[in-house]
């Protein structure tokens, strides 16, 4: 059956205000680079390149009270999640170009915010090689792109934990996360109190991804919002160099092009954000451009006609 195309905005986050690398500032013109509103609009899909957003600049300052740059990132954060509010009122579909991954605490609060007063249902996609559930009592860094789930699950600072509305912006049965392979010790504890549902690369390599992929979907109906939250680190080093935390042991190309074939096959996709693309570790856009190709699927583009 012949489903409505989204019209597609294309929102640039040019920060790394989050993040323990500099760099991911970069992301959103090194996807532009890639081409990826040209391989959007190649599938017949409208796509509205929006620029870039504005925000502080990094001052690179040490953790204080187990937080780097918390005031610049509920700034960055805020400026993001009224970005994507703005989409989803006129009924696009927003790509957020990171930047890195604090940023989705605007770009998932803004989303939320939306299918509650629409009462639309909601399901997050967190495909990643961390579980970014740190909290300021247990982070080994600071880096708030170690936090947003617990930020977004009303575990945090109130900057951050009612910056859409009242916490928390997601319960934990709304997210399923993918690709995970690092884990801190105390955000082990976290993740299992709150009952976050975790497909690790134990699960992905003992029952494959389709498995995988398959109870991560179950459960969508029509009525479904699906969000991919798209942390670049979720792939293999191997194929993707180009990000500030590389962990071993991701999912290869194959595996990540299912990913999103099976994503696009449920029909429900509905925001997204590419994250963590760190240019400066990149290799003449490698990863950018293997970013480029995986959203092709996601807006789906397959092999063959199928069904
Ligand atoms: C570690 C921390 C992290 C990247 C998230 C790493 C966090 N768990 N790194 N995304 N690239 O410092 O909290
Ligand atoms: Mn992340
Ligand atoms: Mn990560
Ligand atoms: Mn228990």
């Amino acid at each position: 059956t012949a489903r409505a195309q989204p019209r597609i905005s294309l929102i640039g986050a040019p920060t790394d205000i989050g993040a323990g690398h500099r760099g991911a500032a970069m992301g959103p013109e090194a996807l532009r680079v890639a081409g990826l509103a040209e391989a959007l609009r190649a599938r017949g899909l409208e796509v509205l390149d929006r620029g870039n957003l504005t925000g502080p600049l990094n001052p690179w300052q040490p953790p204080r009270d187990g937080y780097r740059h918390l005031p610049e990132v509920q700034a960055w954060a805020r400026t993001v999640a009224d970005a994507v509010a703005a989409e989803l009122t006129q009924a696009r579909l927003p790509i957020l170009l990171g930047g890195d991954h604090c940023l989705a605490i605007g770009s998932i609060g803004a989303v939320a915010r939306h299918c509650r007063t629409q009462g639309r249902n909601l399901r997050v996609l967190w495909l990643d090689a961390h579980a970014d559930f740190n909290t300021h009592a247990i982070t080994p860094s600071g880096n708030i792109h170690g936090m947003p789930v617990a930020c977004l699950c009303g575990q945090g600072p109130v900057e951050l934990t009612t910056l859409t509305g009242p916490a928390p912006a997601l319960r934990a049965d709304e997210i399923r996360q993918i690709g995970i392979r690092s884990v801190d010790p105390g955000e082990r504890r976290l993740v299992h109190d709150a009952g976050l549902v975790i497909f690790d690369m134990r699960y992905v390599d003992e029952m494959g991804m389709k498995r995988a992929m398959s109870e991560a979907l179950a459960g969508l109906d029509a009525d479904t919002h699906l969000h991919v939250s798209f942390d670049v680190d979720f792939l293999d080093p191997g194929i993707a160099p180009g990000v500030g935390t590389t962990v071993p042991g991701g999912p290869n190309y194959r595996e990540a092009q299912l990913v999103m074939e099976m994503i696009a096959d449920s029909g429900r996709l509905a925001s997204l954000d590419i994250m963590e693309l760190n240019p400066a570790f990149d290799d003449h856009n490698r990863t950018a451009l293997l970013a480029v190709d995986l959203v092709e699927s996601l807006f789906g583009k397959s092999t063959l006609m199928r069904g």
